[in-house]
């Protein structure tokens, strides 16, 4: 039995944000019904698409494990069937934009009528205040949580990530939020509102730079390399390049082949504990007793020299040797693997943490698998739904319409085309 193995939930999301979690969810064995609308279904089916006809990578590699059902929420019948759906799931997850579920006519009062142990899990841009009613999309997420003001170069303007904290983090922040509810329920009977919102998702992901803010406030950031560069701070956490988040330093540096290889690079950080080898291994083990080099602080104003010296070490050798000569002697240092090298990972695939996913209009495709293992709850990664795939089996199935019933909510137009006869 998989940990989640019983919960509804009725899925609501679409692009990114809540896709991410009701994917986590359905990987921990809950049943998704994805809620779609007819004939078009989530937007990123048709966006980026790469496979003509086929449903995109976009979409599929953020719905696996889901069933898809094409309802018209703003018809009669399909309120009709909407209204019984929050009759049967454990949970609603939506992240319209604000207003939209209101304006369907399911506001959060209505939905606790019709289901008082129904916890509804909500994603929005902003929480409450001058901007709730913004649409808001990943990068400006971004922005406004902190994250692109404190990344980038001194000299450069901000900078976005690639990793998707605004839409992917913010779907494990209300993934959380939703076990816990589940898990109160259990105790009060009750369900209740879960809200996450994309800016204070990045933010609690950037919270290292709100503390350096309040640092700032007592002096200059010492660990910064503006510091020894002898560049006056201002008023706000700056951009720090590369420079470790932490109060160990480190940089990227360039390794063997740098010059053809966008990627022929490696993270390599001076911890004081490995100060010493360190030395040995760059060919300076004068530093190790050189007056101005021996203790962390002592280092701080010459981390540019000394970055640059190992550099000279790590171009002499690929990005893998430096992480084949540095492990055993415990110095943490990671290459910069492309995703080409990450895709052809075995180890990757060994661990189920990528996977090929075989689908009917597409062929086989990688995708990520389950970054989360749980023992007892071990993951398989079934591929997204077609659009309305189980319109029929779920009407049948879950709701128990049959005979006229059933008749009259497929030719009313509300289910989209059906494709599969119901038993
Ligand atoms: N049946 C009938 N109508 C449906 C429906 C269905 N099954 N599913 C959606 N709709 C309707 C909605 O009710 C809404 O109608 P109204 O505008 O009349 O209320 C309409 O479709 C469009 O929904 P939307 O406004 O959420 O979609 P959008 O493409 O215009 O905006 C987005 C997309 C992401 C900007 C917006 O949904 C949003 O801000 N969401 C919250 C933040 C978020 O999650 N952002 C991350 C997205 S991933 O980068």
């Amino acid at each position: 039995m998989k940990a989640l193995e019983g919960v509804k939930i009725l899925d609501f999301t679409h692009v990114q944000s809540g896709p991410t979690c009701t994917q986590l969810l359905a990987w921990f064995g809950a049943d998704v019904l994805k809620v779609e609308r007819p004939g078009v279904g989530d937007a990123t089916r048709k966006q980026l698409v790469d496979v003509p006809g086929a449903d995109s990578l976009y979409f599929t590699m953020l719905n696996h494990n889901k069933r898809s059902i094409e309802l018209n929420s703003k018809n009669e019948v399909g309120k009709e069937v909407l209204t019984r759906l929050i009759e049967e799931c454990d949970v609603m997850v939506e992240n319209f934009a604000p207003g939209a579920l209101d304006r369907m006519g399911f506001t959060w009062e209505r939905i606790q009528e019709i289901n008082p142990r129904m916890i509804l899990a909500s994603i929005k841009g902003f929480g409450p205040g001058k901007y709730a009613d913004c649409k808001v999309y990943e990068n400006v997420a971004q922005c406004a949580g902190g994250s692109a003001s404190t990344t980038g170069f001194l000299d450069g303007p901000p900078l976005v990530t690639g990793a998707q904290i605004g839409d992917s983090g913010t779907g494990l922040h209300l993934a959380l939020g939703i076990v816990t509810a589940l898990f109160h329920r259990e105790k009060s009977g009750r369900g209740q509102k879960v809200s996450a919102a994309m800016q204070d998702g990045v933010l609690n992901l950037t919270r290292v730079k709100l503390r350096d803010q309040q640092r700032l406030e007592k002096g200059p950031l010492t660990e910064y390399s503006q510091f020894g560069e002898g560049i006056p701070f201002g008023e706000a956490t700056p951009r720090a390049g590369n420079d470790s988040g932490g109060g160990q330093p480190g940089r990227i540096l360039k390794c063997k082949g740098w010059e053809t290889d966008p990627n022929a690079y490696t993270y390599f950080i001076t911890q004081a504990a490995v100060w010493e080898k360190v030395c040995d291994v760059i060919g300076e083990p004068d530093w190790k007793t050189r007056e101005g080099y021996t203790t962390p602080k002592d280092r701080l104003d010459k981390l540019n020299e000394i970055f640059a010296r190992i550099e000279e070490w790590t171009m002499t050798k690929t990005k893998f040797e430096v992480m084949d000569i540095c492990n055993p002697l415990d110095i943490p240092v990671g290459p910069i693997l492309s995703m080409k090298e990450i895709a052809e990972d075995e180890g990757l695939y060994a661990t189920g943490t990528l996977v090929k996913v075989a689908h009917p209009e597409r062929g086989e495709y990688i995708s990520v698998g389950c970054p989360i293992k749980l023992s007892d709850s071990p993951v398989e990664v079934v591929r997204s739904p077609l659009l309305g795939e189980h319109t029929a089996e779920i009407l049948a199935d879950v709701l128990g319409y049959s005979g006229a019933e059933l008749n009259r909510v497929i030719g009313s137009g509300a289910v989209g085309e059906v494709k599969v006869a119901a038993e």
